[in-house]
């Protein structure tokens, strides 16, 4: 893993000190590249968006930008341990508490109903995206074909080197969940989860498992990577379930 949780939880107030952040909002225009300590390159958006986002109410009545949380231009890769990235080798597990479970290659996946959207993502360092694209296919569609029992009630992505992620189930079916292979337009980076990873907008961006090669339906709840290292169970943006 590229980061602990400690390190994790360091970067955003080395980013974004709430004492001085507005002399450093002054001190840099949207569009610059900032280099962090520990480094990696953020864009940042202009401040006034930043005040919009957050004056401005989604659909479901939440705030655009939840509490907490800065805007970046571009999501930043985050890390990890990288599986392969070539969609020749891409196999996805869909099993579990399923009465018909099938594995995907790259090309099942791709014969799958697709959807392209337009969503915001947040990441628990504090950053959110707005308006990112991405294109793949629903959670609800892979659990339709497979036949999913009433006794499911979670789901864990599964990822490269055990990364894993849970979810719960009737929030994995929402419509704006997906096993995601394109990004902006261009097939996935490697670093943001080449070939497919999973997308779950509402919750802090952990739940995303990026390398992705299961996604499982369990009776069971089973804390994942984040989970089960002082990150919250559920990862609730607006409510800032950041640590459990
Ligand atoms: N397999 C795997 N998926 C992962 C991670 C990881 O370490 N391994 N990191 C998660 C975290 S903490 C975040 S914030 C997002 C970052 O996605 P990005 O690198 O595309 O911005 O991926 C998530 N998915
Ligand atoms: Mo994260």
């Amino acid at each position: 893993m590229s980061h602990t949780p400690v390190r994790r939880a360091a970067a955003p107030a080395r980013l974004h000190p709430s004492m001085q952040r507005r002399t450093f909002l002054r001190a840099v225009s949207a569009g610059t590249v900032v280099m962090a300590l520990g480094g990696g390159a953020y864009v940042l958006a202009d401040s006034e968006d930043e005040e919009r986002a957050r004056a401005t109410l989604r659909p479901d009545g939440r705030p655009r930008l939840p509490p907490g949380q800065h805007l970046l231009q571009r999501l930043r890769p985050m890390g990890g341990d990288q599986g392969d990235p070539s969609p020749g080798g891409f196999r996805l597990q869909v099993h579990g508490e399923v009465d018909s479970p099938y594995t995907l290659d790259f090309e099942g996946l791709r014969a799958m109903p697709q959807v392209e959207q337009e969503c915001d993502v947040h990441c628990v360092t504090k950053w959110t995206v707005l308006g990112a694209h991405f294109t793949g296919v629903r959670v609800a569609d892979l659990a339709e074909r497979a036949r999913v029992r009433p006794g499911a009630h979670y789901v864990i992505f599964e990822a490269a080197y055990g990364y894993t992620a849970n979810v719960p189930l009737h929030e994995a079916l929402a419509p704006s969940v997906l096993v995601a292979h394109r990004h902006e337009g261009t097939p996935l980076a490697r670093a943001h989860g080449a070939p497919a990873r999973a997308l779950v907008p509402d919750l802090y961006f952990w739940k995303s498992a990026k390398w992705l090669t299961g996604v499982r339906f369990a009776r069971e709840d089973a804390p994942g990577y984040w989970e089960t290292r002082g990150y919250h169970n559920h990862a609730d943006p607006w409510k800032e379930e950041r640590y459990g």
